[in-house]
């Protein structure tokens, strides 16, 4: 009853904060501040994430929606299993699951002994993945749909559908969201859930002229700035803090060219003295110093094919739409 869950959310809550602490105290406290992009998330924060991926100044979702409407055959092939790793609302994918649901004799498949090609949405958010996931149940009926509740960077396994037959999806170009090492372990776990035959489509932005890609991050109507600063907000929700006032920072994005990548920052505009009780500890900004929120890294065409092949993933095809804004790698393990 009510009660159940009321303990559920405080629990949830206390998790919550606890994750939070730890993300602080390993880049809050360093130089220059960083606060890792999941906490952007909220629902407000998801919202408005939505909204970006319709702005003018944002391309990257329709070029990867174009990739995907022109390639959805070759990228599809014969998969028997489709996963998405943060599915979401299963928007992006639903190309594919035309593809997927066409190909098969859907019923008559199944009752021929064969079973129904599956697609299986991965998502942190529990309810927007059971939400979506009832919705594609019932816009394909040849389809199973079997949701994985999980952080997409720590999955464990084993995934489910037949080894051999997968195609595991990672789009939007969130992997631009990793440095380095987050990626070197996040294709090394990928590699670790597919069996040989399965294969790994990965959706990544192109380094193109600096002003576009700015714009992309700095929207004229302000989303981008408000889905910046929401963070702030989903601190103070998430953790008794003192003197983190939003009013105290403006948006800013910036193309940090030798690391080829965009970068959001929060820029105090006055000085600031920030104190988390529970941490025992106190950050101070000086008026202009900034807390770093998101990397958002654009690659050369070639540059993950070659990096994903040091992972054990072989035969890259890569694909860009035709304005060559994004581009998409499709390898087999
Ligand atoms: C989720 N990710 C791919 C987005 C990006 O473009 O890096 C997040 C985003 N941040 C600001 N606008 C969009």
């Amino acid at each position: 009853g009510q009660a159940a869950a009321e303990v559920a959310e405080q629990a949830a809550g206390r998790e919550a904060a606890a994750a939070l602490e730890a993300d602080l105290l390993a880049g809050f406290f360093d130089d220059p501040p960083t606060v890792p992009p999941r906490w952007f998330y909220d629902e407000k924060g998801s919202r408005l994430f939505d909204q970006i991926t319709r702005l003018d100044e944002y391309y990257p979702t329709r070029a990867e929606a174009e990739i995907l409407r022109t390639r959805a055959r070759e990228i599809v092939a014969d998969a028997h299993t489709l996963v998405e790793l943060g599915a979401g609302t299963c928007e992006k994918a639903r190309v594919l699951l035309d593809v997927l649901a066409s190909r098969t004799g859907g019923a008559e498949s199944s009752s021929a002994g064969t079973t129904a090609p599956l697609f299986v949405p991965v998502d942190i958010s529990t309810e927007m993945l059971a939400e979506s996931a009832r919705a594609v149940n019932d816009e394909y009926p040849g389809l199973r749909v079997e949701p994985v509740e999980g952080d997409l960077t720590a999955l464990d396994g084993p995934l489910p559908g037949e080894p051999g037959r997968r195609l595991l999806l990672f789009l939007g170009g969130t992997v631009g969201n990793f440095t380095e090492t987050q990626r070197a372990h996040f294709f090394a776990m990928i590699r670790r859930l597919l069996a040989p035959g399965d294969r790994f489509a990965l959706g990544f932005d192109l380094i193109k002229n600096p002003d576009r890609l700015v714009a992309a991050y700095d929207d004229a109507r302000g989303i981008t700035a408000e889905f910046n600063l929401n963070m702030l907000d989903v601190i103070t929700a998430t953790l008794t803090t003192e003197g983190l006032d939003r009013r105290d920072f403006r948006h800013q994005s910036v193309w940090n060219a030798p690391e080829s990548r965009i970068e959001m920052w929060l820029r105090a505009v006055r000085d600031v003295r920030i104190s988390f009780p529970t941490l025992g500890l106190t950050r101070t900004l000086q008026a202009g110093q900034g807390i770093r929120t998101e990397i958002a890294r654009k690659f050369q065409p070639d540059v993950l094919a070659t990096e994903l092949a040091g992972h054990g993933f072989t035969r890259p095809t890569v694909w860009t739409d035709a304005a060559e804004d994004f581009g998409m790698v499709l390898v087999v393990v």
